[in-house]
């Protein structure tokens, strides 16, 4: 009995190590916030536009390496960061809204 329960604890533990975790960044009007994060290769960053604005807001990396689509209010778009690295994205209607997240 106490061998099972010990497996299964096990299990359990390999399994919470290799889940993905989501991060939630705010993007708006003059800001992308936390400006900086730091996630692990795999994880999924969650971008939330929280301000109304005329067309959407639209997260954008810096190297254009990927673009979400335009946002509107209260609307999220998930991004997974397969790569470790250091990945500069903006808010394209608002370039100088800018945030960092850091993949190791
Ligand atoms: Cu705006």
């Amino acid at each position: 009995m106490i061998r099972v329960l010990v497996a299964s604890f096990v299990v359990a533990l390999a399994a919470a190590s290799a889940q993905a975790a989501e991060v939630m960044v705010h993007v708006g009007h003059s800001s992308v916030d936390p400006a900086e994060i730091k996630i692990k290769a795999g994880d999924t960053v969650v971008f939330h536009n929280i301000h109304e604005m005329p067309g959407g807001h639209t997260v954008t990396a810096d190297d254009g390496s990927f673009e979400s689509p335009p946002l509107a209010k209260d609307e999220k778009w998930k991004h997974t960061f397969e790569k470790p690295g250091t990945y500069g994205v903006h808010v394209k209607q608002h370039p100088t809204n800018k945030g960092v997240v850091i993949v190791e």
